[in-house]
């Protein structure tokens, strides 16, 4: 998101003076019985992304093209969002299913639907252990996989350079549990720790544009794995590597709930020099208890200026990755939620 430049800050300064001056008329008018005064702001934006976009924010959704066919699942992301990421079509098994075969043909689908209905697009994920197909990880040689890896991203980010707001360019490279150890993975396992800044390094030399991210899940919080991502990131900072972003997935349910440090916690990020966004956001649950967990997140969010965003990880409960949890913002017959006003309040407040 473009940083507030003097100009926009002497627009805002003109639009709070055109506000007081609107709302002082309209507070005569009203006085006078001649107009009633109604809703929480007379300019409350009526869809996710322009109320997110009037904060300097995005609100995204994650897309899949097993949907897109579905008019009702496109008409909804196509009003409501500002921001999209591929469900599955920009991962390693998409992109290059076979060594050194690009197929881009899904990750254009999604790309070109979000541009021509004025998304940006967030770019997911260049390195993962998951979704990996057998041929790299069957490759026993450190060098070689880097050389792979390097490949891959370079023809990745190449085939989208200057066009991708944000890549994810690892994802969940962290264990679990109290141990804040890096995950087993091939990359961890045949390269070693270096995978992770060695991956940044050659993204930024592709594409310079492109903000780059870490993207994890159970980082919420403050808990061992989201300490291991905060010394990683300090690390790369005090050492030049180039990392912009955080990625918080924000899985949510009754196990792994919004946690009270939240904010403080995307906090701590923010005051290392990176941005936060929330990239996969999706809350278990219904009614007040789901729409005011949405509440907390959004508002936390609002409140830390380097907040880029939130994606929401579907448009629909019927195709969420974890539909009976009925985690998402719209139902299955594509109807607003509680929790869907709840975050549109929010925006608006
Ligand atoms: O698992 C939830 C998310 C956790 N963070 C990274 C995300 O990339 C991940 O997304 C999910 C997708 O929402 C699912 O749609 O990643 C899953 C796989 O790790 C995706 O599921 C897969 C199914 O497992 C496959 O059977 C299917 O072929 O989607 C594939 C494409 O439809």
């Amino acid at each position: 998101m473009t940083e507030l430049t003097p100009e926009r800050s002497r627009r805002g300064s003109w639009r709070g003076l055109r506000r007081t001056l609107v709302l002082g008329l309209a507070g005569s008018l009203a006085s006078a019985g001649l107009v009633a005064l109604t809703g929480p702001s007379a300019h409350a934006a009526d869809t996710l992304g322009a109320a997110a976009a009037a904060k300097g924010k995005y609100f995204g959704t994650a897309l899949s093209t097993s949907h897109l066919g579905e008019s009702q699942y496109a008409a909804t992301a196509d009003a409501e969002f500002n921001m999209v990421t591929p469900e599955n079509e920009m991962k390693w098994d998409a992109t290059e299913p076979n060594r050194g075969q690009f197929n881009f043909s899904g990750g254009d689908t999604i790309f070109n639907h979000a541009t021509s209905h004025g998304m940006k697009v967030r770019g997911h994920t260049l390195v993962w252990h998951s979704q990996l197909p057998g041929w790299v990880s069957g490759i026993s040689s450190g060098s070689e996989l880097t050389q792979v890896m390097d490949n891959h991203i370079t023809n990745v980010m190449s085939h989208y350079k200057g066009k991708i707001y944000a890549w994810d360019v690892v994802n969940e490279a962290f264990q679990d549990g109290s141990s804040g150890a890096r995950r087993s993975s091939p990359f961890q396992d045949k390269i070693g720790n270096s995978f992770i800044e060695h991956a940044f390094q050659t993204a930024r030399s592709v594409d310079s544009s492109a903000k780059l991210c870490y993207n994890d899940y159970n980082i919420d919080g403050v808990n061992a794995k989201s300490n291991a991502v905060y010394n990683m990131v300090k690390d790369f900072k005090s050492r030049g590597v180039p990392i912009d972003c955080v990625g918080f997935q924000g899985h949510f349910n009754s196990q792994s709930p919004v946690p009270s440090d939240f904010q403080s916690n995307l906090q701590r990020f923010v005051d290392l020099g990176v941005s936060v966004q929330i990239t996969e956001l999706d809350i278990a649950g219904s009614g007040t208890s789901q729409a005011d967990n949405y509440a907390k997140v959004v508002n936390a969010c609002l409140a830390i200026s380097k907040c880029d965003g939130i994606t929401v990880w579907g448009v629909t409960d019927k195709y969420s990755w974890r539909s009976g949890d009925t985690p998402l913002l719209f139902d299955g017959n594509y109807q607003k939620k509680q929790a869907y006003t709840s975050v549109l309040n929010a925006l608006n407040g």
